[in-house]
């Protein structure tokens, strides 16, 4: 197994990993440690499987199964989520996946199966190096911040663009799909600090006026954007893109130039997976 960084900072591209002789424990903690390591992985797996994709998945935590109505369902595995193009599913916008469960998707493991000729690519800030581009007294200011993240919030923006939106706004606003979380939190496995908000499900952060709140969400939103805690996936086909979301926020780009088709599964936080748990 060979792995090359593809970013300076953050993204590298494993080789090597022969899927047709199986998929051992040292190879799937290989990957793991790199994971950690570089943030964003690829892998070539033209030749990976359903069952060694469900497997790799599994060393990060307990698998979800789809129950949003914004992509598909396989028709047989219920851990894959099929994102297709062709049925209108998209991410185009700058996100960390659920953050308002208390314990939300961690690492997800996207399958390349079709792959336009171009655009389609997935985009990724570091959250990571995002914290460590702030002055130590800013930081030290957010480090005891707490911020409110809500489901209905992503709603909210949709009706002030005048959008259609499907059934699931019910359930946004009937469940009470809301949690808290730290602003900093430190990464369960490398320990580095990464900020937890992002413009799709953060509503306000607790503690300070609505006024500071805003000011200080729109800086860090801003402060993110910086291209240097950048790097842009493009796709080839039977790629298998895996990202910590304990280190980076992503962005699906939304001008595939043909059908593009990924199978995507999420590993799930567990109560003990964060380091600085609310109480
Ligand atoms: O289609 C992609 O590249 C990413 C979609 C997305 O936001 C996700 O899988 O969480
Ligand atoms: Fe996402």
């Amino acid at each position: 197994m060979q792995i090359t960084k593809v970013g300076t900072n953050v993204g590298a591209r494993i080789t090597g990993i022969d899927f047709g002789a199986g998929l051992d424990d040292t190879t799937i903690e290989e990957v793991a440690q790199a994971l950690f390591a570089h943030q964003i992985v690829c892998i070539d797996a033209a030749a990976m499987t359903p069952d060694q994709h469900l497997k790799l998945a599994q060393r990060f935590g307990a698998l979800e199964e789809n129950k949003t109505d914004q992509f598909g369902d396989h028709p047989s595995i219920p851990q894959i989520t099929v994102i297709d193009s062709e049925a209108g599913h998209t991410a185009s916008m700058w996100h960390a996946d659920e953050t308002f469960l208390e314990n939300p998707p961690l690492v997800n493991l996207l399958h390349g199966k079709q792959i336009p000729e171009t655009g389609g690519d997935t985009a990724f800030i570091s959250a990571a190096l995002a914290y460590e581009g702030l002055s130590p007294k800013f930081q030290e200011l957010l480090d005891g911040l707490v911020a409110v993240h809500d489901y209905g919030h992503l709603y909210e923006q949709g009706w002030q663009r005048g959008a259609e939106l499907g059934p699931m706004v019910g359930d946004a606003l009937t469940k009470g799909l809301i949690h808290r979380h730290p602003v900093v939190r430190e990464h369960r496995e490398t320990g580095r600090k990464w900020l937890t908000v992002n413009p799709v499900y953060t509503r306000f952060i607790q503690g300070v006026t609505k006024i500071e709140g805003q000011m200080l969400l729109d800086l860090l939103l801003r402060h993110m954007q910086k291209p240097e805690f950048g790097f842009r996936h493009h796709w080839r086909e039977g790629d298998l893109l895996i990202w910590d979301q304990q280190a980076v926020q992503h962005y699906a780009v939304n001008d595939p130039s043909e059908r593009r088709v990924v199978h995507r599964i999420s590993a799930l936080a567990t109560s003990d997976t964060y380091v600085g748990v609310l109480d």
